[in-house]
């Protein structure tokens, strides 16, 4: 016998280049923190799904890395990562980080750079005859009449499933987005627990946060390959007890991250340890060390082996 439900399941799917505010997004509407989150460009490494249920329907969001041309095995490796993500969902979002898009049209740096990425990614999409709902983010940096120039021009030359504008930080337009989600979801069983936020493990998770926290603290002075492991994970009566190793390339970085007597490491760690035991509802013993490896981004194996799905 077949059980009848009014279930509906969505595969959402957010794309667009780095930086345009994809994880703030999927967090907000998560309304956990899933994904973290930096001002620096190729934070996110690997497709994470945070999961949302609205009364009938459960829809499974994934994040993805920032979409960019490509130089070295590992930027491959994330990017690809990104357009599998496109497979399989039930609606696609692009994400466009809109006061970059616009200034990088005049300007140079990080917004033109943000603009190229967005616009060869727009390419991709008509090449793959791919139809996707156009989100305008941070629009809590931009007058509206730029906004409205901005939609005019963007979509004479494509053609969207919708178009929203948003604030992943402040939750401007999130409800009306999450409603046209919802309204789109087809029936079909639910994928995953209804108490389930994300399929990130807690090792993960916890890798992630500290990578978080060494990123915001050093963004100008670290690569972003620089990664974190978690060695050690464990839960026992006092808390969480967990010990991780960050990975940097060259000697002089580990002398960056340890600053000075060891300042900067301890604030890195106490940053993360506050996010942790927010997350886990306990109290969190971290103990980090810090550790030379070179070569490692050529190394996809490397990313498998720390649990990143992204390996072509
Ligand atoms: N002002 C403003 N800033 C935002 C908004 N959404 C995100 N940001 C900021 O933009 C930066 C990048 O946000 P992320 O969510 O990490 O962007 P992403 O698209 O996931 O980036 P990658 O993982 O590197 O591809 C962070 O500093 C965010 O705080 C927004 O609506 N308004
Ligand atoms: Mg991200």
């Amino acid at each position: 016998m077949t059980e009848i439900t009014n279930q509906r399941c969505a595969i959402v799917t957010v794309i667009g280049a780095p930086n345009a505010g994809k994880s703030t997004l999927v967090n907000a509407l998560v309304g956990a923190k899933i994904s973290i989150v930096t001002q620096k460009v190729q934070t996110t490494r690997a497709r994470i799904r945070g999961i949302v249920v609205e009364s009938d329907t459960q829809i499974v969001f994934i994040d993805t890395p920032g979409i960019f041309a490509p130089k070295r095995r590992l930027d491959r490796a994330m990017v690809a990562a990104a357009w599998d993500g496109i497979d399989g969902a039930d609606q696609t979002l692009l994400m466009v980080d809109a006061p970059a898009y616009i200034t990088g049209a005049t300007g140079g740096g990080q917004a033109a750079k943000a603009r190229a990425d967005t616009d060869s990614i727009l390419d991709g999409l008509k090449a793959a005859e791919r139809k996707v709902t156009l989100v305008l983010n941070k629009i809590d940096e931009i007058a509206r009449q730029k906004l409205l120039a901005l939609i005019e021009e963007l979509s004479a030359e494509n053609d969207f499933a919708e178009i929203f504008l948003i604030s992943a930080k402040t939750g401007d337009g999130l409800k009306e987005l999450k409603a046209h989600i919802v309204s789109n979801a087809p029936p079909g069983p639910w994928l995953y627990p209804e108490d389930q936020l994300s399929d990130i493990s807690d090792r993960l998770m916890a890798a992630e946060v500290t990578r978080e926290k060494l990123f915001l603290r050093l963004h100008q002075e670290l690569p972003y390959d620089s990664t974190v492991e978690t060695e050690d994970w464990k839960s026992g009566k006092k808390g969480i007890r967990i010990e991780q190793t960050i990975y940097v390339a060259r000697d002089s970085q580990k002398g960056i991250v340890l600053g000075k007597s060891g300042q900067t490491l301890k604030a890195i760690g106490q940053a993360a340890r506050e996010d942790l035991s927010e997350i886990y509802g306990a109290p969190v013993h971290l103990f980090l060390h810090v550790k030379v490896r070179e070569g490692w981004s050529d190394e996809a194996a490397r990313l498998r082996n720390i649990g990143l799905d992204v390996v072509q």
